[in-house]
């Protein structure tokens, strides 16, 4: 009972019964058809452990007619569907609400070509992204997003998601780098949009519908992605800063003198540290034995060895003189690199292993940004553990409230607070997770009516029995 905010199954969705479960192992093969309890657990259960539900069946489907077929069916008998990624997602959209068939894309993971002169990857949507990186990296290409979830998410729930990640600052949103897509409609249509080009204005261009729509819209089958060329110098530096209005001025001062190798500007407050240091086995401060109230991360990427590490260490150097900068690190080697990330990366998990967390992702002004991290301290007071970290570079802030357990009382302090503070600061109340089924009642923070009325127009449109992730993304009341 931590994360539902659904109470009523919508009655106009069927129960499966055997027929529907022949029909649909005459589709897929016994072998796709998984009843198993142990398997439906972990399917039916999100990342953080906080959403549940209670399916009965996963379906895994292996081609694109096959995803038609299913989706066609479920249609036309009114069975609500989850697509369903590596499930990593945070907002509860990946997992059933109650008893949604559960459609598992991992194993569409073909990867389909890469053309050598466009770096267009071509691949299927159950393809995980730490696998699309590695076989990019021996091409001589690198994907345009990295997250710390990268071993089990997958393309499709990226491109769903839309996911931002670490390397957004540089390389922007999947609405830029996703050239094209295949989908599958409610009613089994399967919409060819899988275009390789960078340049094309031919009347609406209705992938960006699906990037970002969290599996309400239709599922991803097929994506086609520019992936930039690798470039030969890589540095990473961790540094603290005394105040978070130094990490911001950094960020200025980084985006003016680092520009064009600028790769990732991330940042954590010493609270976060501290609990990466408490919770995660053989994670050390580098810059310890001190401690400091903010780190910040900066990744350059360049094609000049040399002259790269130079600018880099000529930026440091004036910022550590100016003040910006209270301690620093430069990574010596790729093992260096890797453990300064995993601290970054590194924070989700350690909230998980804390206890109950209320996480919150916010677009605001960078200026703004950390005033909410300190009122939320201020309201909550020691009953729970704020903490502030995020990319920094994007004005997204990673609010997260850690607690040993799941407190109603808790939560009526933070929200609608929360909700409220980002609006009154015109900022957004999801900036990279989606809305999922934490957020479908909060659109409106961030939305106008207007909005939200044609989102809700396009939804019965293209799902007109709404069984594509019901209860998500949209308030329930509009959508079906
Ligand atoms: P899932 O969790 O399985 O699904 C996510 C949503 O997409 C659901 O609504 C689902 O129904 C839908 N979906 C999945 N696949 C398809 C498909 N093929 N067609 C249609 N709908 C589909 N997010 C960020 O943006 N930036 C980060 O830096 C980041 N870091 C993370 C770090 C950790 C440790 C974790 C656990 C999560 C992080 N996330 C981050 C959140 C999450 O959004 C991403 O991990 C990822 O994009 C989700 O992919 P997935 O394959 O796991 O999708
Ligand atoms: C990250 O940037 C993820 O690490 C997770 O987006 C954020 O845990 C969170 O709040
Ligand atoms: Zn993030």
């Amino acid at each position: 009972g931590s994360g539902s905010t659904v109470t009523k199954r919508n009655p106009v969705f069927s129960t499966i019964n055997a027929d529907d479960i022949a029909q649909f192992k005459e589709i897929l093969g016994e072998k796709y058809v998984i009843q198993d309890e142990e398997r439906l657990l972990a399917a039916n259960t999100d990342w953080m452990r906080k959403y549940k539900g209670s399916s009965k069946l996963l379906l895994q489907p292996r081609s694109t007619e096959e995803v038609s077929q299913i989706l066609k069916y479920c249609n036309s008998r009114c069975l609500a569907v989850v697509p369903q990624g590596g499930n990593t997602g945070l907002v509860g959209g990946s997992v059933p609400v109650f008893d949604e068939v559960i459609i598992n894309m991992g194993s569409m993971n073909d990867i389909i070509s890469l053309d050598k002169v466009s770096g267009v990857l071509v691949c299927e949507a159950g393809c995980i992204l730490e696998n699309l990186v590695s076989f990019l990296d021996n091409q001589g290409f690198i994907m345009p997003l990295d997250l710390g979830a990268k071993g089990s998410c997958q393309i499709g729930g990226n491109v769903s998601t839309n996911a931002g990640g670490l390397r957004f600052v540089r390389y922007g949103s999947l609405h830029g780098n996703v050239l094209g897509l295949e989908a599958v409609l409610a009613n089994g249509i399967v919409l060819d949009m899988l275009g390789t080009l960078r340049k094309d204005n031919t009347g609406y261009d209705l992938k960006h519908l699906f990037i970002g729509s969290e599996g309400s819209l239709g599922i991803v089958t097929k994506i086609s992605i520019l992936a930039p060329p690798k470039l030969s110098s890589v540095n990473l530096a961790f540094l603290a800063c005394k105040d978070y209005v130094s990490c911001q001025n950094l960020l200025l001062e980084a985006k003016r003198k680092l520009g064009e190798i600028l790769s990732a500007f991330e940042f954590l407050d010493g609270n976060s540290m501290d609990l990466v240091l408490n919770h995660l086995e053989g994670v050390r401060n580098p810059l310890s034995p001190s401690t400091h109230d903010f780190y910040v991360l900066i990744e350059t990427t360049g094609s000049d060895e040399s002259s790269d590490k130079e600018k880099l260490e000529a930026f440091l150097l004036r910022s550590m003189e100016g003040g910006l900068i209270s301690d620093g690190v430069l990574a010596q080697d790729m093992n260096q690199a890797l453990s300064f990330w995993r601290i970054r990366e590194g924070v989700p998990e350690a909230l998980m292993k804390a206890g109950a967390v209320y996480k919150y992702d916010l677009s605001l002004p960078v200026e703004k940004m950390y005033d909410l991290v300190e009122a939320m301290r201020i309201r909550l007071g020691p009953a729970a553990e704020v903490i502030g970290y995020g990319h920094l570079g994007d004005g997204n802030l990673h609010l997260n409230i850690s607690l040993p357990e799941y407190n109603d009382n808790v939560l009526a302090q933070i929200e609608p607070f929360v909700y409220e503070w980002t609006s009154k600061h015109r900022g957004s109340i999801s900036a990279e997770h989606g809305l999922g089924l934490m957020k479908a009642n909060k659109i409106h923070y961030s939305r106008s009516p207007e909005s939200v009325h044609v989102m809700a127009s396009i939804k019965k449109l293209l799902d007109p029995n709404g069984i594509l992730n019901p209860y998500k993304v949209l308030p329930p009341s509009l959508a079906s």
